[in-house]
């Protein structure tokens, strides 16, 4: 069947609804990861984008309708709202996604709340982006699924007799056999997977893992094949299973950062920073991107490494996430703990060892950053990919910046001939790998950036969709072609921030 629109489905909406004192709604386009790798594809293509508001305000209809269509002609494609409730936020969100889902596939089942309660209202959730999609979307629509929160999507399609042509892109981690065995609905979450007719992951190891599991717990089904994609053959469809790194918009950030807008930005930091090295944290507010240890590594260089004192600052950015979970808010008190222990410890006239910063950046201010730190230090415990270590090679267009990254992260299987790799649990490792970025020499350096922004370079955002959709359905993305889909209107004065 001809796939005529692309239909992106994720827990939120590309868009932030905010009400004034007035009454009055407003309406940001959304700046997370995934909005930013997949503006690109559906804006003036006539895509669309299903998702939940992220406002637990109620909305009278005719505001929704107004909201949607400025949200429309904000970001370039439609915008369709999933509603759900203060209950289904509470468990379906920051209950079995964020506190059991999420802890597994990062190998820290001690983290997990297992509430039964939760499943319930997971699946029941679930249902509900599956009634949206279905009252949305025709049969040649391509329904692209993405994350952990939406596994089930495809198998209430299915249950309600709906046939659409389905894909699915794990943004996060899977756990390896012995990790997934815990959860306790393993059957019910492989058997959705099995639903899609794609299912992507971040890395060949996520992959591998999937198999595993599907292998050892569902022996009935066939996987076969050892390349790119493998197939599964389930006794009513053939499923494809394949790694596709998601990546981002390469041109964009290099061009971006040597505007002069950032260059000026980019020199003021440094000018404030004098006569040292700056190295850079960016990550957001979450247990699984390794920031105490982080922070332990970097003042057990500074105990070790006494020349290095005056010498580097250490900026972490830190973007608030999940504020409203108690332990997102420890994790906060812990790091700014650190942070002041730290700089107590160390401080000189003129010198403070760390700079921290906890808030979203403007995008110009991100850009500066990474532009004039000279390292970079990405060191999860774990992360499906992580794109700060991509952004940050983007924006080095020197080709000067070192970039320090966590062997677990996804985005080392791609980076690792330039990267200096560490083990985040390794302290004295990290501490080292500070030492060796600092003290490396300009060729050094040179040729591992050069070869690092090559392969983000060649393997951009719209590689990693062209390569899920030609997978999925023997289509790239010049194959939907743009369209004039949207009368522009000005955005009145007040709505972006
Ligand atoms: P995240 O866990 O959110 O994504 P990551 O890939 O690092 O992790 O993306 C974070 C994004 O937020 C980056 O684009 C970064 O620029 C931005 N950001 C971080 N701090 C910021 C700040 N203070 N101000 C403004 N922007 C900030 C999940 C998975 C990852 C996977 C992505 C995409 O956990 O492993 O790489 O999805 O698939």
């Amino acid at each position: 069947m001809e796939t005529t629109r692309l239909t992106v489905v994720s827990t939120r909406l590309a868009i932030a609804v905010d009400r004034e004192p007035s009454g009055q709604w407003t309406i940001t386009p959304f700046s997370g990861s995934l909005v930013t790798a997949l503006g690109p594809v559906l804006r003036d293509r006539g895509g669309q984008w299903i998702g939940w508001l992220g406002t637990r305000d109620t909305m009278e209809e005719t505001n929704l309708r107004d909201l949607m269509d400025q949200g429309s002609r904000l970001t370039g494609y439609a915008l369709k709202p999933v509603n759900l409730t203060e209950e289904d936020i509470r468990q379906y969100s920051f209950g079995f996604s964020n506190q059991i889902l999420w802890p597994l596939v990062h190998d820290l089942p001690s983290r997990c709340n297992f509430d039964p309660a939760y499943w319930t209202v997971y699946e029941r959730v679930n249902a509900k982006f599956a009634e949206v999609v279905a009252a949305n979307t025709c049969e040649e629509d391509y329904v692209w699924v993405h994350d952990y929160q939406l596994i089930m999507v495809a198998h209430h399609l299915k249950t309600m007799g709906i046939r659409r042509q389905t894909g699915f892109f794990l943004h996060i981690p899977f756990p390896p056999l012995d990790g997934f065995v815990k959860l306790p609905w393993r059957f019910q979450v492989l058997n959705a997977l099995l639903s899609y007719d794609l299912v992507g992951f971040q890395t060949m190891r996520d992959r591998r893992n999937f198999i595993d599991c599907v292998r050892m717990l569902m022996p009935k089904m066939r996987v076969v094949g050892h390349g790119q994609i493998a197939r599964c053959l389930t006794p009513d469809h053939e499923v494809l299973i394949g790694a596709f790194p998601i990546s981002i918009d390469f041109k964009q950030f290099a061009e971006a950062a040597a505007t002069s807008e950032v260059e000026d930005q980019a020199w003021i930091i440094h000018a404030n920073l004098p006569e040292r090295q700056l190295i850079l944290g960016v990550d957001r507010l979450d247990y699984t991107k390794g920031i105490p240890l982080r922070l332990q590594a970097f003042a057990n260089a500074l105990e070790r490494y006494p020349e290095l004192h005056g010498k580097m600052t250490l900026i972490q950015v830190v973007l608030p996430s999940r504020e409203e979970v108690p332990e997102y808010e420890s994790l906060k008190r812990e790091i700014e703990r650190m942070v002041g222990e730290i700089n107590g410890r160390f401080n000189q006239v003129g010198w403070s060892p760390i700079q921290y910063i906890y808030r979203s950046l403007s995008r110009m201010e991100l850009l500066a950053y990474y532009r004039t730190c000279e390292i970079a230090l990405v060191t999860p415990l774990k992360d499906g990919m992580n794109l700060v270590a991509k952004e940050f090679c983007a924006c080095s267009i020197e080709n000067n910046g070192v970039l320090i990254l966590s062997e677990f992260a996804g985005a080392a299987a791609q980076l690792h001939n330039g990267a200096i790799l560490v083990n985040p649990f390794d302290i004295e490792g990290v501490a080292d790998a500070i030492r060796r970025a600092c003290c490396m020499e300009s060729d050094n350096r040179h040729r591992r950036m050069e070869k690092m922004r090559r392969s983000i370079q060649r393997h951009d955002i719209f590689h990693w969709v062209n390569a899920f959709l030609r997978t999925g359905i023997h289509k790239d993305l010049d194959q939907f072609p743009r369209i004039e889909f949207f009368v522009p209107s000005p955005v009145q004065a007040g709505h972006e921030r």
